[in-house]
């Protein structure tokens, strides 16, 4: 370990002189791959990356970030969804910035994405943000410490109740000593947050390591290579709110906290019947028909709401018709029906084009056409 730290010291002082001066903005690497497997039956036919969040897909909120810190020459690894993550971002030009698709073959890992992207990065520093994260106070702070620091590397950290699920870092008097990928036994609560600062130095470890037992190249590996070759990782603490929307409850939470701090408006039409109470945002050419909506919720461009109660942190996306039924805690997506249902729908994720529909069929029974993976719970 010992002589691995003295070469490795070499190498941190070889890279040290290469960073930008600090002049020269960032690029960005945004990472839109992966599997998406603790979303299926969503992620079978949708990236995860564009399930709306407060009716804006997760995605926007990370590029709307980089943009923010002034980041605007951005990477986007993509897998399968190549096609539908194009046509959603573009080429960035809405954002006034200039976006780079790169297609990475399989979801081989984090620190594969890093791999990958090298052509594309060069010689320059980067910020590199996982695309299904969201972070409530932005980057910039964190892209400015960068620049005036100038470390190899920063990572951004934050406390966490279940640290095992995470990459978890160790820290010794305010630096960071180990990196560890969901640990059975985690050292700290003190996580890895999907936001990471790095030198072209990263390019080095990120070839150096060997995938894992899942068979990943782990960015926690690469930044461990960096630690044990001397070089200087900074840690930044963030207080604010940070959410991973991997698993349902996550995507739901990030949905409560992004409605909580939307303004109320309406661009629709609400009859006269109809009562809209708190912050209850409803989009252009949405129309809400004797029904109640309960914020905060939003209620995208031409759904309809008819006969109906709408409740706190829900957000139904756009073309939806919701006819005499009741709903909360929950995002529907897209041109999707939910009609003559009585029993309160919560706590739930609907995609696309889906219909759950009351029938006065005979015999009276419960029909399905579920995809692979649904999950259905019946009281
Ligand atoms: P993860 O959530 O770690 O992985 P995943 O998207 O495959 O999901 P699951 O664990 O449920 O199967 O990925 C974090 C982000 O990084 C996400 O936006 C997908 C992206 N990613 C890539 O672009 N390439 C990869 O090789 C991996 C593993 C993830």
């Amino acid at each position: 370990m010992a002589a691995n730290r003295c070469a490795g010291g070499r190498v941190a002082a070889r890279y040290r002189t290469i960073p930008s001066d600090g002049e020269d903005p960032l690029k960005g690497l945004i990472l839109s791959g992966g599997l998406g497997t603790r979303l299926r039956p969503i992620t079978h036919t949708s990236a995860k990356q564009l399930v709306p969040i407060a009716n804006k897909p997760i995605l926007f909120y990370g590029l709307e970030a980089m943009v923010a810190a002034g980041v605007t020459d951005i990477g986007l690894i993509v897998g399968e969804t190549e096609e539908e993550i194009r046509a959603a971002v573009g080429d960035g030009g809405r954002w006034k910035a200039k976006v780079t698709y790169i297609r990475q073959a399989a979801p081989l890992g984090l620190a594969h994405a890093v791999k990958i992207a090298e052509p594309f990065i060069g010689r320059e520093n980067f910020v590199m943000y996982l695309g299904d994260n969201l972070v409530r106070d932005g980057i910039t702070s964190f892209v400015r410490r960068f620049e005036q620091s100038k470390p190899d590397s920063m990572i951004l950290l934050a406390h966490v109740p279940q640290p095992e699920l995470f990459g978890v870092a160790e820290l010794l008097d305010g630096q960071v000593v180990r990196l560890e990928e969901k640990p059975e036994q985690p050292k700290s609560d003190l996580v890895l947050v999907g936001v990471y600062l790095f030198t072209p130095m990263i390019f080095d470890a990120v070839k150096a390591i060997t995938p894992s037992e899942r068979g990943e190249l782990e960015i926690t590996d690469a930044i461990q290579w960096l630690l044990d070759h001397d070089a200087n990782v900074e840690p930044h603490v963030i207080d604010g709110w940070w959410k991973d929307t991997g698993r349902l409850e996550d995507m739901l939470e990030a949905n409560r906290f992004v409605l909580d701090t939307m303004e109320a408006s309406c661009a629709g039409r609400v009859d006269e019947s109809s009562k809209l109470v708190g912050k209850v945002i409803v989009e252009a050419g949405a129309e809400i028909c004797n029904s109640t909506i309960r914020g905060p919720a939003i209620i995208g461009e031409r759904s309809q709401i008819v006969n109906s109660y709408i409740g706190p942190f829900t957000s139904i996306y756009h073309g939806c018709e919701i006819r005499n039924s009741e709903l909360e805690h929950s995002i529907v997506l897209e041109n999707s029906k939910i009609l003559d249902v009585s029993t309160k729908i919560e706590d739930s994720l609907i995609g696309k084009e889906v219909v759950i529909r009351r029938t006065e069929e005979l015999p009276k029974a419960l029909r399905f056409m579920l995809g692979d993976r649904s999950e259905v719970q019946l009281t």
